[in-house]
């Protein structure tokens, strides 16, 4: 009996030590496990492998808690968009409905998702324009900086991308409210509260660009959009700078000279203030119907940039002024927005009426609202776009010949691909 009753003790201490071995062997699978789901997580690449995903069970708001426990800068891209299926996203799941934007590497198109009826704008571009023009490395910051979980209010959302051999898709919010500009043109100029309602939401979306390192860099008219409340979209971020900190500059440039800033112009090293200098440009030709320093001679206008003095006419109010001539200093280190960043403009008295907690919850009743009867209603966009016919090669238009260059192309991407079951490249 002792002896089993021994037997029985040291069983029992055997039971304990046992037990507390096991334990702390699941707690150290569990941190294993904590680290490796973090890991997962991290990484936009393989959290969106189609059995990682099942594994990781991220629905809207699992993410949502995840997001809140790993901090807002999660580079784990949530996809947008509520499909369900696990095959890869191709460019045969959508509908091509019109062609509602053009440019020299290829077409944003109205397209319509065959399963869900989602509407989007889906911009294809040909990789060899791209390749010809060396921008494929803008083309990845692009789709870098649309993935890096960007999230706001007032800039457009990635729901997926996918790339053929010859062509490299972007799957995007679709609006239809037409661009800022567009509705500038027909009523010449805007009153101030309504380009301050403007100015304040492309600020906040550049402030929050800024604060995830992001320059946006060539804000320019045509990728200032509404949708159809009348709120700002934001678009295109091909020429983005990423990763510049707060006091980092770059003098790479190969945009397009709408609001150039003069740093720019002279391929100086600039940095986020640069951004500043475009919405002031911005607001200056909302409120005077012409941009700052307009010339319709090219070099004259370039010339005025860089050393005519900035003339504000009094037809705008004094906070206007003010705010004009802080965004518009020739100086970057003299610019409104160099010290503190967004902050800087939220203060100002121009932006005096405006909260910016309802700003952000786009809660301030936009002050015009485009017409339009629907998503297919596309009265705003330009005619020359969408009468011209869409071809049929974007779904079975892969090309047969393969040359050298189509092949140097198809490789040029690696990484790409982001959506449901995009865990390898094409
Ligand atoms: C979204 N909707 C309409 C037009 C667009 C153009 C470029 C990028 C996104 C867009």
């Amino acid at each position: 009996m002792a002896v089993t009753n021994a037997g029985c003790d040291l069983t029992y201490c055997r039971m304990r030590g046992i037990m507390s071995v096991l334990t702390a062997f699941i707690k150290e699978r569990k941190m294993g496990l904590n680290d490796f789901i973090q890991k997962l997580v991290s990484s936009p690449h393989i959290c969106q492998h189609a059995a990682v995903e099942s594994f990781l069970k991220i629905d809207e708001n699992q993410n949502e808690e995840m997001e809140a426990e790993l901090g807002s800068n999660s580079l784990c891209f949530r996809p947008r968009s509520s499909l369900a299926e696990e095959s890869q996203i191709k460019p045969c799941d959508f509908d091509y409905l019109k062609i509602i934007g053009k440019g020299s590497f290829g077409k944003v198109l109205l397209a319509r998702h065959k399963e869900t009826a989602q509407y989007y704008a889906v911009k294809v571009l040909q990789k060899k324009m791209i390749m010809k023009k060396k921008e494929h490395k803008h083309i990845m910051a692009e789709r870098s900086v649309l993935m890096k979980n960007i999230k706001h209010p007032f800039l457009v959302g990635l729901h997926f991308s996918f790339q053929t051999t010859d062509k490299l898709y972007f799957v995007l919010d679709y609006v239809n409210g037409g661009e800022l500009f567009y509705h500038l043109q027909r009523e010449r100029v805007f009153l101030e509260p309504r380009a301050r309602f403007y100015a304040a939401e492309i600020a906040s979306a550049l402030g929050y660009l800024h604060s995830l390192h992001i320059v946006y860099r060539d804000l320019k008219p045509e990728n200032i959009l509404l949708d159809s409340q009348g709120h700002i979209v934001l678009t295109d971020f091909g020429l983005c700078k990423e990763g510049l900190e707060a006091d980092a500059t770059t003098s790479t440039f190969c945009g397009t000279p709408e609001y150039l800033a003069p740093e720019v112009l002279q391929k100086q090293a600039y940095d986020r203030t640069v951004d500043w200098w475009c919405l002031g440009s911005v607001l200056y030709e909302m409120l005077y119907g012409l941009p700052p320093f307009y010339s319709r001679n090219t070099a004259e206008m370039y010339n005025n940039i860089l050393h005519k003095a900035l003339v504000l006419k009094p037809n705008v109010s004094n906070a206007g002024r003010e705010l004009l001539e802080g965004l518009l200093h020739k100086d970057r280190t003299q610019r409104l927005g160099v010290k503190d960043d967004f902050m800087e403009l939220k203060v100002h008295a121009f932006f005096s009426p405006i909260n910016w907690d309802d700003l952000m919850a786009r809660k301030i009743i936009p002050p015009f609202v485009p017409s339009v009867s629907g998503p297919t209603d596309l009265r705003h966009f330009d005619p020359e776009f969408t009468h011209l016919p869409v071809s049929a090669s974007l779904c079975n238009g892969e090309s047969f010949a393969v040359t050298s260059s189509m092949r140097e192309a198809a490789g040029a991407f690696p990484g790409f691909s982001y959506g449901p079951g995009h865990d390898t490249f094409m």
